[in-house]
């Protein structure tokens, strides 16, 4: 039979000694926010997006597919500046990859883990992925040999910032199990773990509680190289509808008697919306108030 050039099976990127095609990466980059960017621009620099924000290889099959899921309420400026920098990055790193934005519906309370919680549920009814980065929008990262592929264990991605100096942020911080910023699991290690927690509303708590989930799941906290794990920040002040949450503290003591009873298997929402725009899925989402 006559090969079908359609389904003929394409070679996987890379080879067996670097398959991650390392001659690919820039190492380093130069991170600043050049006034007057628009998104129109940010797509006519990548004209092998599709609709969705998704992208794949074109002449080779790439080894790894990665969803990126973003929590996201009225900041457009720095989401145009994450997808200026993240869509080169990734197709760099020869990867299969959709990036989903989860805009929370409404002006109540902003619930960060929550809107994750349904990225996960959402992305992965879509696609079989292998990998979910979840990513503050305003993260810029600063090395692409910073790779955005799942690790053996939940993976810390946003070690070293500049706004600590860089400096290994386990280290400046005052907490043990910091998980913060950007984190990469695995559909298997975020079901192991149950998800993020549905209750943390407003700023903070919720990042050291998932944390303190990988670690009560079994699993341990993988890092990437301070060199590598580098993250430019986006100056900005606390969001109006994100106050800090008093409680997070008397929540943060009981993590290990709710984990099993918040999380993935209780998450409720509804989606209000979805839209396949040219850099990226966005999902408003109606996540509720808090009970
Ligand atoms: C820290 C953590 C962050 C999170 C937060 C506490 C790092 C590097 N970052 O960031 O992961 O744990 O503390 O909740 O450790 N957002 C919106 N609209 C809003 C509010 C928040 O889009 O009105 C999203 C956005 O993606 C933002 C993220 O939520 O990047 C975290 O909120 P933040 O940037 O205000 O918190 P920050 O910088 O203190
Ligand atoms: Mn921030």
């Amino acid at each position: 039979l006559p090969a079908d050039p359609v389904s003929a099976s394409m070679l996987l990127c890379g080879s067996a000694s670097d398959p991650i095609n390392q001659n690919l990466f820039c190492g380093p980059i130069h991170v600043s926010f050049p006034s007057g960017l628009t998104l129109a621009q940010v797509q006519k620099k990548n004209p092998l997006v599709v609709s969705g924000g998704r992208y794949r290889p074109p002449d080779c099959e790439a080894r790894h597919r990665t969803a990126i899921i973003i929590p996201h309420r009225h900041r457009e400026h720095h989401l145009k500046f994450l997808l200026y920098y993240l869509h080169p990055f990734l197709q760099r790193q020869q990867l299969s990859y959709g990036i989903y934005v989860i805009h929370q519906a409404g002006n109540y309370t902003f619930n960060r883990a929550k809107l994750m919680n349904v990225g996960f549920r959402e992305a992965m009814r879509e696609e079989d992925w292998d990998c979910l980065f979840f990513h503050d929008v305003d993260l810029i990262p600063e090395d692409d040999r910073n790779l955005y592929v799942c690790d053996a264990n939940p993976k810390h991605a946003a070690i070293a910032m500049d706004k600590f100096g860089y400096k290994c942020a386990a280290a400046v911080l005052p907490y043990k199990m910091y998980f913060g910023g950007v984190s990469a699991l695995s559909p298997l290690h975020y079901l192991k773990m149950n998800g993020f927690p549905n209750n943390y509303w407003g700023w903070g708590g919720e990042d050291d509680d998932i944390g303190v989930r990988v670690s009560l799941a079994g699993m341990f906290i993988s890092r990437p190289s301070l060199k590598v794990g580098r993250y430019k920040m986006i100056k900005h002040k606390l969001d109006k509808g994100n106050d800090v949450n008093p409680k997070r503290f008397n929540m943060l003591a009981k993590t290990r008697q709710t984990w099993k009873m918040d999380g993935m298997n209780t998450v409720e929402y509804e989606v209000v919306s979805r839209d396949y725009l040219p850099l990226y899925t966005n999902i408003t989402v109606n996540i509720g108030t808090e009970s």
